[in-house]
């Protein structure tokens, strides 16, 4: 294969994360996120949507049980967003087909956390939870609580919009994790039966269905599956559903017509990425989070398969997605309409999508690219995700998340105007359609699986917030901790610590925006080479080595390129991986109305407010309104001068409801 740089992730269960800014998040999610998601999965929240997701599983149970398994018809309809939704309820079966994915997702949060903080009673709430997952499993293996209550004579007739494979995908990243956490295998177990189920009715052998997930999750998840059993073929069957999405003559259509329920084939298989074979595809389309998964998946597979035609093609979608299609906190999807990318340059900050799961899916591509090749290129933008688009999805108290993540809010517009309505001014206390709460607690309490990876000759650190890792390289035990104060501070230190003197190269990713830095290895200054992004180091490593490295983070007034339509002439503030925004708690309302000079001085301030942020300061200008004319020549505008607080764009919407923009008028 064309780069020999594979690395693996670290075993997340040997990371301890020690970082000021991750550790209080990833707390917050152990003890506030897991218990509210748990609520709210029991619809215990009042006044918030319902979710119906364990009482679906018990249902299920029940009927499995009682041998009264699904007996009545299963369909399906679609929402505005050409979402598939249950037609069932009358059966019992509450909330969207993929609810039970919900569960998935918190059972392998609990089992993440279980990693860093024993809790016999979490862990028995969720060995309760297993037993019920196993409960109503079928005798075959199968096991999706839509179709056993609303009728198994139809499952796997309706891959493009109901999700069964894209459950089982989330429940065996569950599996997976709560075996890794735990030693306990009964969901893994039962996970395996599924599997080998689907195994046997999906794959390239004559008499078996040529079908793929409407949406993507079981590939990526597939691969985990592979490496905890180390049998091929589940990295096989990984393989099979990439290379047959798409292929013709097409699944979705063929489906659709052999189930003859007068309903039409769907116009757009773009949005499922199935307009073509993936290796053919030029441009990312369709629904983000559907296309982030799949790319993620493409990339685990060309790895382990050494595939270069996937991996060409992951590398194109890669750069179409981060540098025409991606938004400057990271999001992704500019268009509600199919929760979608559009075009290229089309990134609009107030109509947004920007979905939660789009921005934590492009984190899993970045991080399955680093395993294939430390770049910095990936490492700035899982940077960037992890420390503006994803954490904006959830409240500094955990309890309130986003769905969407707008760059850009007037609460007027979006509560009176229809096409704005999708993007709410406020965290929610919870969705009907929940995905993002669980995927944001699920990804930030395995944070230490992003920050680093290795191979036997190497060790890179992805991202410098503070851990202690322990990996094996050239057969010794190697313990490499970083420490510092990121993203608030550059200044970060890297001890070294192997069992014996071990020869490797170490890397440090410098990263995009830092335009100099300064390094010394035992106190000594030095000048050591930066390739493809990182500053690496070889050497004979012993105990007690240390590296200091300084990375300035100066305040950068950005741009977009001016292809980029919606921003044209606006400037936004960086400093270091952080982007800010302005709120209307801050600096009042009509912020169209402020510009900032592109000569502008900042300064940098840290506060207490917002859980401990650095906020900046600088002085602005606010035009003044007109006497009551509506339209007057420019040169009589007026402004005033204003000092203006910007505030980490994460940290939005935790002050009430109220204006914010990322993006200001340039002066
Ligand atoms: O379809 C499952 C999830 O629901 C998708 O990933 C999200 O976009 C939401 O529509
Ligand atoms: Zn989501």
């Amino acid at each position: 294969m064309r780069t020999e740089l594979f690395t693996r992730e670290p075993d997340i269960s040997k990371v301890r994360v020690t970082d000021n800014f991750w550790k209080q998040r990833m707390e917050l999610v152990r003890t506030k996120v897991l218990p509210y998601e748990w609520d709210a999965l029991n619809d215990r929240i009042e006044g918030a949507a319902s979710s119906h997701a364990v009482a679906n599983f018990e249902l299920a149970a029940k009927l499995t049980v009682e041998h009264k398994v699904g007996t009545i018809k299963a369909g399906s309809v679609r929402t505005e967003q050409g979402q598939a939704v249950s037609s069932g309820e009358e059966n019992g079966f509450e909330g969207f087909v993929f609810q039970d994915s919900d569960i998935a997702k918190w059972l392998e949060t609990v089992a993440y956390t279980l990693m860093w903080k024993k809790d016999a009673e979490l862990e028995k709430t969720a060995d309760e939870v297993i037993d019920l997952v196993c409960a109503a499993q079928q005798e075959d293996g199968y096991l999706d609580t839509f179709y056993i209550i609303n009728g198994l004579d139809k499952r796997f007739t309706n891959l493009q919009d109901n999700h069964e494979l894209y459950c089982l995908g989330h429940l065996l990243e569950a599996a997976v994790a709560y075996t890794d956490a735990t030693g306990k295998d009964k969901l893994l177990k039962a996970l395996i039966r599924y599997v080998d189920y689907v195994d046997g009715i999906f794959g390239p052998e004559p008499g078996k269905k040529k079908g793929y997930p409407g949406h993507e999750e079981i590939e990526l998840a597939l691969v985990k599956l592979f490496r905890i059993t180390g049998n091929k073929k589940y990295l096989k069957l990984a393989k099979f559903f990439i290379d047959q999405r798409g292929a013709e003559p097409n699944y979705f259509v063929e489906e659709c017509r052999a189930r003859n329920d007068g309903k039409p084939y769907t116009d757009d298989l773009s949005y499922y990425q199935a307009h073509k074979p993936v290796r053919k595809q030029e441009v990312a389309i369709g629904h983000a989070v559907r296309a982030a998964y799949l790319y993620t998946g493409m990339a685990d597979v060309a790895r382990l398969t050494k595939d270069d035609s996937l991996l060409e093609t992951c590398e194109r979608l890669w750069e179409d997605v981060t540098k025409k299609q991606m938004y400057i906190t990271g999001s992704i999807g500019s268009s509600p309409v199919g929760e979608a990318f559009t075009f290229d340059y089309d990134l609009p900050g107030d109509s947004i999508y920007g979905e939660t799961c789009a921005a934590i899916g492009l984190a899993f591509f970045a991080k399955r690219m680093l395993m294939i090749q430390p770049k910095g290129e990936y490492g700035d933008v899982l940077e960037k995700l992890l420390y503006n688009g994803i954490i904006s999805g959830i409240s500094l108290d955990g309890t309130r998340f986003f769905y969407v993540n707008p760059l850009e809010v007037y609460p007027k517009k979006n509560h009176m105007d229809a096409r704005f309505r999708h993007v709410k001014t406020e965290r929610q206390k919870w969705f009907g359609c929940a995905c993002c709460p669980p995927n944001i607690a699920r990804i930030t309490a395995s944070l230490g699986s992003f920050l680093s990876s290795y191979n036997d000759d190497s060790f890179y650190t992805h991202i410098p917030a503070g851990a202690e890792t322990e990996a094996v390289i050239s057969g010794n035990r190697v313990g490499i901790a970083v420490e510092g104060n990121y993203p608030w501070d550059g200044d970060i230190t890297v001890r070294f610590e192997p069992e014996k003197n071990t020869e490797f190269t170490y890397g440090i990713r410098i990263p995009s925006w830092c335009d100099s830095f300064t390094a010394e290895l035992n106190g000594v200054k030095i000048e050591p080479a930066v390739s493809d992004g990182y500053l690496k180091i070889k050497r004979v490593f012993k105990a007690g080595d240390e590296l200091k490295l300084s990375l300035p983070m100066d305040v950068k007034i950005m741009e977009a390129d001016c292809r980029v339509r919606s921003c044209f002439g606006r400037v936004s503030i960086m400093r270091g991986p952080v982007v800010y925004c302005l709120e209307e708690a801050d600096n009042g309302p009509d912020l169209h109305r402020v510009r900032i000079s592109e000569n502008a001085e900042f300064s940098a301030k840290e506060e207490k407010d917002l859980n401990g942020i650095t906020a900046l300061y600088c002085m602005g200008f606010k035009e003044l309104p007109g006497e009551g004319e509506l339209y007057k020549p420019a040169s009589a505008r007026r402004f005033e001068t204003i000092k203006l607080r910007f505030i980490p764009y994460y940290a939005w919407a935790n002050r009430g409801e109220g204006e914010m923009t990322v993006w200001v008028n340039r002066y």
